[in-house]
């Protein structure tokens, strides 16, 4: 959902996994996740990336907002999806053989993409995630996938002082003292709306771990995928599809960043937002601290 959704992303890191994105970073993003988060969409529509266009999403072949679901095989059966590519891009971030322009790539990706699973309609292949449905926002025709991001422009504009940085910093606190707090175990679980994917889970050991784990002690992408967390995360941002998305009146242009779909969204972009970001986090400190 535009630069604004992904910037307010990558907070929370342990100590290694913080030294590693400074260090693989550097200056020109400002040793930080926010700034590199944008990388991925820019780069997308250039020719020498048109290979990255179709790993920002996956196309969840459900039927909002009657049925909503994600299946790995059904929705991502050529492995050219966002649930492959952070799979991909975990094992890619650590991977020895590698130069260090291909670990910021790997490093970029990843925060790229926990970001995009988040975003309900690159969960779902209708209309290509919403592209194709004509919408209005504040007046100006453009279509569902956009008001999304107009209404997240619109609503960081009205209470979050109009800058990424200021609606990050309100994101954290809910979630360092405020209505998320109770919620990031949750969060880390990656099992609050999610049937188990897999018959790996009589330990309690948190999902991000044994996901990363697993990943990376076998080098080998075809063999764990599906992931757990990111099949959860992506089941988790679908099911948004029905219950806020998909659910408006079929008008002709109907305007969506005003009125009851704009104050039902919100919450749930705040909310998405602020669990990617965490969750983000958790992932990068599971690979290098050990632990979320
Ligand atoms: N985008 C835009 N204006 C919008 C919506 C999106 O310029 N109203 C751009 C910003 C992102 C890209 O499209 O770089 C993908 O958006 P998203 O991540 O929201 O799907
Ligand atoms: N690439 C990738 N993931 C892989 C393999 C390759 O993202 N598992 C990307 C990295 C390079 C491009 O594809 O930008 C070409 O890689 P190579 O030269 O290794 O084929
Ligand atoms: N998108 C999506 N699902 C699709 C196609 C596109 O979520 N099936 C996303 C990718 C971009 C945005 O929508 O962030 C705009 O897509 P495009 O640049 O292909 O118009
Ligand atoms: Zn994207």
């Amino acid at each position: 959902w535009g630069n604004l959704g992904h910037q307010t992303i990558g907070y929370f890191l342990a100590p290694n996994a913080l030294s590693f994105v400074q260090t693989t970073l550097g200056s020109q993003y400002n040793f930080s996740l926010g700034p590199a988060a944008t990388w991925a969409d820019m780069v997308k529509s250039e020719p020498a990336f048109t290979w990255s266009k179709n790993l920002h999403f996956v196309d969840a072949e459900d039927d909002p907002p009657s049925s909503c679901s994600v299946e790995e095989i059904r929705d991502c059966a050529d492995q050219i999806c966002v649930l492959a590519a952070i799979a991909n891009y975990t094992t890619r971030v650590v991977d020895p053989t590698l130069d260090a322009e291909q670990i910021q790539e790997a490093l970029k990706f990843i925060d790229h993409f926990v970001g995009d699973i988040g975003q309900p309609l690159h969960v779902e292949a209708v209309a290509a995630g919403g592209n194709d449905i004509d919408a209005t926002c504040s007046g100006s025709k453009t279509n569902l996938h956009a008001v999304h991001t107009g209404m997240l422009t619109k609503n960081v504009d009205a209470v979050h002082g109009g800058t990424s940085e200021q609606y990050a910093a309100d994101l954290v606190a809910e979630i360092q003292t405020g209505a998320f707090s109770s919620l990031t175990a949750d969060w880390l679980s990656c099992t609050s709306t999610t049937e188990p994917v897999n018959n790996k889970r009589e330990d309690a050991t948190p999902s991000i771990e044994r996901d990363v784990r697993a990943l990376l002690a076998t080098r080998d992408t075809a063999m764990v995928t599906p992931l757990e967390c990111p099949l959860g995360w992506a089941r988790e941002s679908n099911a948004f599809d029905c219950s806020t998305v998909f659910n408006f009146e079929p008008e002709e242009d109907p305007e969506l960043c005003e009125g009851t779909y704009f104050t039902n969204a919100i919450p749930v972009i705040d909310l998405q937002l602020a669990k990617q970001g965490f969750r983000l986090a958790a992932w990068l400190n599971v690979i290098f601290d050990g632990a979320p």
